[in-house]
């Protein structure tokens, strides 16, 4: 596969993006969603892999194991609006998938997601971290991603992301777009990178009780080891080693997973500038979030 070439970013209707993710727009738009439909929504490096592991295992794990053996994550949860060159789109992966439920992934925020899954009242699941690490987990994402733009110096880059200036928009609106949807739309589940890491067995149990689900408690055990960092890692069907245009060698998909490695790349100054930002940006109290 040729790769493909990194992108410039633009405005598109108030938000930045690049062609990967709008050139397939008006189809993506027009998905039509079935309302057994499980959207697993996230800005970019919340978790995203993570959870959607987890719903595969939760629903998938003990009926098909080729599955996991042999399938990729992001082909069982594709990638709604992704479209590259020599690979099928996002949409087309999720239009043919077999399951049921069909679980999808995307990264668009609120304003962006097709109206079927509004409208056929489908279950969301959307994973937030906080700012601090998922800018910090970008950055090294796009240095080993070519379908990134170029991320620059990290100091460049952390300003951009303050401003904004990234694929998916404002981490900031994109959050609280989400959360404030939740506030009108009951079928929200809204989870937090931090609390997966602090207690994974007790979210999984909660995620179970949105979906309606009664695992037994070995099945429960067999999905929580499944899921850590270290099992994600080695898993060559969850740790992206087969998608040609991510370097690995440059960053590991599966880089840290860790709280507060934010600290190992803002300087004091560039943590009291962003801290001043955020407070003016993140207003409601009640969508807080930890970052140790
Ligand atoms: S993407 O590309 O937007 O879909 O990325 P996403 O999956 O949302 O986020 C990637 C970050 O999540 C970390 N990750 C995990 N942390 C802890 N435990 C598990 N099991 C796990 N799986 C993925 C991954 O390491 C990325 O974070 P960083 O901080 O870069 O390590």
């Amino acid at each position: 596969m040729e790769l493909p070439p990194r992108p410039t970013l633009f405005d598109f209707h108030g938000v930045s993006m690049t062609k990967y993710f709008t050139e397939n727009w008006d189809n993506v738009q027009a998905f039509e969603a079935r309302p057994d439909d499980i959207l697993i929504a996230t800005y970019p490096k919340a978790g995203t892999t993570w959870v959607s592991h987890i719903l595969d295992l939760l629903y998938f794990g003990s009926t098909n194991s080729d599955r996991q053996t042999s399938v990729p994550l992001h082909e069982r949860v594709p990638f709604l609006e992704i479209n590259i060159p020599s690979l099928p789109a996002g949409k087309d992966l999720a239009d043919q998938l077999p399951t049921t439920p069909r679980l999808i992934k995307t990264h668009l925020p609120v304003q962006f997601v097709p109206k079927s899954f509004w409208e056929q009242h489908c279950r969301v699941v959307y994973v937030a971290r906080n700012a601090k690490d998922s800018a910090v987990s970008y950055f090294h994402f796009g240095r080993m991603n070519r379908i990134q733009p170029e991320p620059g110096d990290w100091p460049s880059f952390l300003h951009n992301f303050m401003e904004g200036k990234m694929v998916f928009g404002s981490w900031y609106d994109h959050v609280n777009g989400w959360w404030e949807k939740k506030q009108t739309y009951s079928k929200i589940h809204f989870m937090f990178y931090e609390d997966l890491i602090k207690n994974t067995g007790a979210e999984i149990e909660q995620l179970c009780t949105f979906l309606g689900l009664s695992p037994s408690v070995e099945e429960k055990e067999r999905v929580r080891a499944g899921v850590t960092f270290e099992s994600m890692k080695q898993n060559k069907m969850t740790n992206f080693s087969t998608v040609k245009i991510m370097n690995q060698d440059v960053s590991p998909f599966m880089r840290k997973g860790k709280v507060g490695d934010w600290k190992n790349h803002f300087t004091v100054s560039q943590n009291e500038q962003f801290d001043d930002d955020y407070n003016r940006k993140m207003r409601n109290p009640a969508l807080y979030f930890y970052t140790d």
